[in-house]
């Protein structure tokens, strides 16, 4: 047994002690006698037997006890429970209060009585009488104090917060490299005015492949077959359904970049994922050319991998495109080029399927996968990392 269960003993002992006693006090013989003794209250001897009869409603020691062992207990949980149990100790004191001091309690008799006394010991008996009633009243008073304080005591201790214990640590979650990629290259074109445009992922297979100019019967479209819905709709391979939706409902000008996941029949490794996200950039209005495109990307290369950094662009195939280009960079000290993706002047045919006229307006556009950038800027060696979700990963960004 430790000391803690040992001060608890003692406390419940206490308590148990001082309820019996109180409850004695209401015993109908103690208050009979009582007023019986009234005849008798002229007598100083019979008010001191009195008093010592009512000791347990005066003893300041009672109280006193309880705090001390209180203290003793360690632990405020405990110390909360044990003081609940003064709840009976307080109705005692209210019972003994109503039976000695209310309207109908021993007191009221008695003083009711004092009448029928001889007029030579109704002074004296009617003195006495009055002093012990006052005597009892305080003592009533007191005992409700101090047990009113230890309640407080309780409430403290319930309540009691330790302000020197270390707080609680919440870690803060962040977004996934990825998002943070994407979000930086919507801020950089942003600014250089093109809007953010978004769009189904489910796709039909007009906005997928007929409307970028690919025909059922090409053999381009296998590259970018993915995964069917049904037999005309797939999860798209690209974000360019986007670009002919916002071609479709707006007039030229049109800026606006085009990022969100996508999805191709690839078999994973390091370098492929059938789930990815892309970027896509479209810029249709009068007069643009090659130079105007090999400028936003450049200024975009610059932005997004640094000042450090050159571009290079040289001929490819795109059936949406002509003439297509592949982009490539590398950082100035290094022979090495490293593929951003592709690009080209819209072909006037997609442009002519949305309605626009070709011989009015031109077009750039260019593809780029939001993981090969974050791969190249932080040196991330293998696609499938992104979506593992292995904290080591994520919480390096
Ligand atoms: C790649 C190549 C490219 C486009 C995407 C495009 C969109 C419309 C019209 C014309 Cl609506 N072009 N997008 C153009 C050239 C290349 O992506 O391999 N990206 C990863």
């Amino acid at each position: 047994m430790n000391s803690s269960n040992g001060s608890l003993k003692v406390v419940e002992q206490t308590l148990n002690q001082t309820q019996e006693q109180l409850f004695l006090l209401l015993d109908p013989s103690i208050l009979t006698n009582i007023q019986k003794q009234f005849q008798t209250f002229s007598d100083p001897k019979v008010l001191e037997d009195i008093k010592k009869q009512l000791r347990p409603i005066a003893d300041p020691h009672i109280f006193a006890d309880i705090k001390k062992n209180l203290r003793a207990l360690g632990d405020a949980t405990t110390r909360a429970d044990v003081l609940k149990q003064l709840r009976p100790i307080s109705e005692a004191f209210e019972a003994i209060r109503v039976e000695y001091l209310g309207r109908k309690g021993i007191f009221a008799q008695m003083f009711k009585e004092l009448g029928q006394l001889a007029p030579d010991k109704r002074a004296k008996t009617g003195q006495n009488l009055n002093a012990l009633k006052k005597w009892v009243s305080n003592a009533l008073e007191e005992r409700h104090n101090e047990l009113k304080a230890l309640s407080e005591a309780s409430i403290i201790a319930e309540e009691k917060v330790d302000l020197t214990l270390p707080g609680v640590y919440h870690s803060l979650g962040h977004l996934h490299l990825l998002t943070q990629v994407q979000q930086e290259i919507e801020s950089i074109f942003l600014h250089m005015g093109f809007d953010v445009a978004t769009g189904p992922e489910i796709e039909s297979e007009y906005y997928n492949f007929e409307a970028l100019n690919i025909p059922e019967d090409h053999p381009a479209r296998e590259e970018w077959d993915s995964f069917y819905i049904d037999d005309s709709h797939l999860l798209r391979p690209h974000t360019s359904p986007v670009q002919i939706r916002v071609m479709e409902q707006t007039d030229p000008p049109v800026r606006i970049i085009c990022p969100g996941r996508c999805y191709r029949r690839d078999t994973q490794d390091a370098t492929h994922s059938p789930v990815f996200h892309q970027v896509e950039l479209l810029w249709v209005e009068e007069g643009l050319s090659l130079a105007n495109l090999k400028y936003v990307i450049e200024y975009f290369v610059h932005e997004f991998f640094g000042a450090e950094y050159e571009m290079r662009l040289s001929g490819d195939f795109f059936p949406f495109t002509e003439p297509s280009v592949q982009v490539h960079m590398r950082s100035l000290g290094s022979s090495d080029w490293l593929e951003l993706g592709g690009a080209g002047m819209v072909d006037p045919a997609v442009l002519a399927k949305v309605g626009y006229d070709p011989e009015k307006v031109t077009g750039f556009a260019f593809g780029f996968g939001i993981e090969r950038m974050a791969m190249l800027r932080y040196g991330i060696d293998d696609i499938r990392t992104f979506l593992t979700n292995d904290l080591r990963f994520i919480e390096q960004f």
